[in-house]
């Protein structure tokens, strides 16, 4: 059984990145079952959810000329266009409904992405990687030191908050068959190789049910 200094975070498992979503990731609904799952065994489970304003910066439709997956320079770097998802209180925001009870379990939710000029992949910090979302802080008062991370997608939200974990000196462990990923240009092949370097480790699903 995992300990007190053990957390689980399950990343943006929502409607619109799950099939027939606004950004869906292939197979985004398989990792459901493995991330209800995993919340059963760990007693700290804490939940993201990418929850953007309206016009969002990070959304092509708000760079007349540019589509879905352009890149354009952002005052804080380059940023990816997305198509619109994760609008705050919209159906696609939502938690997919098969994720029930690992909401239920869940003690904390971390909302990012909702300044409306600055787009947040990691759970720690927005993409200027200055702006701390606060869950640093919390997860330090709470006593933890290891982070199991899955969910969606593995090489953007997943490998962000991974690598800025371990980075803050926390143990991050990804568990990679509970993620899925958006695998654009190499980005999966380029996010392993940033996490790697960071320290972060991979885990299977089966590795942790395994601890008991
Ligand atoms: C994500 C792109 C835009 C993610 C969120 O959860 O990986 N990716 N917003
Ligand atoms: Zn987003």
């Amino acid at each position: 059984m995992h300990t007190d200094t053990d957390a689980l975070i399950l990343i943006d498992i929502q409607n619109d990145f799950c099939p027939g979503g606004a950004l869906a990731v292939k197979d985004g609904d398989a990792v459901v079952g493995p991330a209800n799952d995993l919340a059963a065994h760990f007693n700290t489970v804490i939940l993201t959810q990418d929850w953007h304003p309206a016009g969002h910066r990070s959304f092509a439709s708000a760079h007349p000329g540019h589509r879905p997956y352009d890149m354009v320079q952002m005052p804080y770097g380059p940023q990816m266009l997305w198509p619109d998802h994760c609008v705050q209180g919209s159906a696609g925001a939502a938690f997919h409904p098969g994720l029930a009870p690992a909401v239920e379990k869940a003690q904390l939710v971390v909302r990012k992405g909702f300044r409306p000029h600055i787009d947040s992949y990691s759970a720690f910090f927005e993409n200027d990687r200055v702006t701390p979302t606060g869950l640093a802080g919390a997860l330090r008062e709470r006593g933890i030191h290891r982070i199991y991370l899955a969910g969606l997608a593995t090489d953007y939200c997943v490998a962000y908050s991974a690598t800025d974990a371990a980075r803050l000196g926390f143990e991050a462990l990804i568990v990679e068959d509970a993620c899925r990923a958006i695998d654009l240009h190499g980005s999966l092949t380029a996010a392993r190789r940033d996490w790697m370097a960071a320290g972060v480790r991979s885990v299977s699903v089966a590795d942790i049910l395994a601890l008991g």
